[in-house]
């Protein structure tokens, strides 16, 4: 069932159509890159060895509102070995067990249900799922992380996700009630293909969930760094609405939710059950916002380059007074800011995190080190730049000892902030 990717396919190719609406109406509005990707993090030994770059423009489709990269890099490259563990963060896993719980209360699932994950990474979620009754399975690309969630009891096949697979995995495990799919589908290309899939692996009746980093809050919120060649599409509920009304499916119930600087957990089905066109606050606060015309877009790209003007000078003059500077968080949005901003080891002395994969390794492009968070202690820098600004809360809230020392978090999103 190996869904081997194409070896020879290109390492990049840039997009012509609109993934969700189909039409030939991209316009790039900014360009971040071109940078190594940013999960790409290197060992020692291969700090010599060069790095691929790849473009990171960002293109808007007048035609339905999809915000999109304007080409995609080969999955394999980025997927087969992954390093984003969810389970690693206490926001994450309360966050899954309340998504499970609402889940399991709303559609009733029973032990005798199937929950099928898509991009199920550590089973994060699906543990929340088990513990509450119904059968589960994880599908995911990552073969390192798939075999790890496997011996920790949730089933996990290593493919990436798409209708040749689901066909598989229905006539092999029997078809789910309700798939879900976390920070995933946006990281796929051929979106018809993934719906096709879920359509052959969902139960008549079932629903198939996503939730997405939202369009309106990475706009409002100034979030650059959410931009990077794993986050192929930025969704508005209209280019979802869009890519439903292609795929023969239907939106029932769209909510925000706070992870990752701002989502959106939308509910589908298959269509035929909507009386009326599906509308709510969400589709009334794109079109308060201007989400249709590009304006909004440029503008975000516009203030995304003053950022980096007041960032790089704030950390230049801390530099010159003689303050030692490191980055906290080993994130992949730490990676397009270092890239896109230049901030190097001339201005950041390492970077702390507390994924084991991370430590010992360096960041893509700017080769800055990655230490255990206890090094914070142990060094006392006197300012951390932080670049997981989504788990700011949770971060200096277990450093009050670093604060107490006088240690100071410098953040940069919504706006650059030293706390
Ligand atoms: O879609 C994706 C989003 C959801 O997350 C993936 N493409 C990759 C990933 O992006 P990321 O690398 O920006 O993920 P995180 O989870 O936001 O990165 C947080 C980093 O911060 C991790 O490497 C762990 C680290 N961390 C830490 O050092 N101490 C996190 C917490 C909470 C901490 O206390």
């Amino acid at each position: 069932m190996k869904n081997q990717a194409n070896l020879k396919e290109p390492e990049v190719i840039e997009l012509t159509n609109c993934r969700t609406c189909g039409e030939k109406t991209l316009t790039t509005f900014l360009s971040l890159g071109p940078m190594p990707i940013p999960n790409g993090f290197l060992k020692p030994e291969q700090l010599t060895e060069g790095e691929a770059y790849f473009p990171l423009d960002v293109a808007f489709c007048e035609n339905c509102g999809l915000m999109t990269l304007a080409h995609v890099v080969r999955p394999d490259i980025m997927f087969r070995n992954y390093v984003y563990i969810p389970g690693t963060s206490k926001t994450m896993v309360d966050h899954f067990r309340e998504m499970a719980e609402d889940i399991a209360e709303r559609f009733k699932l029973t032990k005798d249900s199937l929950v099928i994950d898509i991009g199920s990474n550590d089973g994060t979620l699906l543990k929340q799922f088990k513990a509450l009754g119904p059968k589960v399975l994880g599908i995911d690309p990552a073969e390192n992380i798939a075999a790890e969630a496997t011996r920790q009891g949730i089933e996990t096949l290593p493919e990436f996700f798409g209708e040749n697979v689901a066909h598989e995995v229905a006539k092999k495990k029997g078809q789910a009630d309700v798939i879900t799919g976390t920070n995933v589908i946006a990281h796929i290309d051929n979106l018809v293909d993934v719906m096709k899939g879920v359509n052959a692996l969902l139960k008549p009746g079932g629903v198939f969930i996503g939730e997405f980093p939202y369009l309106v809050d990475l706009i409002e919120g100034g979030e650059f760094d959410t931009i990077y060649h794993e986050h192929l599409s930025y969704f508005s509920i209209r280019s979802l609405l869009n890519l439903a009304k292609r795929t023969n499916f239907e939106i029932f119930d769209a909510k925000r939710t706070k992870v990752h600087g701002g989502s959106i957990q939308v509910y589908f089905r298959r269509a035929g059950q909507n009386k009326e066109p599906f509308v709510n606050e969400l589709v009334i606060l794109e079109k308060a916002k201007r989400l249709d015309i590009i304006e909004p877009f440029e503008d975000f790209a516009r203030r995304t380059l003053a950022r980096k003007e007041e960032l790089t000078k704030l950390l230049k003059e801390l530099k010159a007074q003689g303050k030692k500077i490191v980055g906290y968080g080993a994130a992949a949005k730490g990676n397009v800011l270092t890239n896109f901003f230049r901030i190097g080891p001339d201005l950041l002395d390492y970077v702390v995190d507390s994924i084991k994969y991370k430590q010992g390794l360096y960041t893509p492009g700017l080769h800055i080190p990655i230490y255990p968070e206890t090094k914070l202690l142990e060094d006392m820098p006197d300012y951390a730049l932080i670049f997981a600004w989504n788990f700011a809360d949770e971060i200096i809230e277990k450093n009050s000892e670093f604060r107490r020392r006088g240690g100071k978090f410098i953040t940069t999103i919504p706006s650059i902030r030293i706390i």
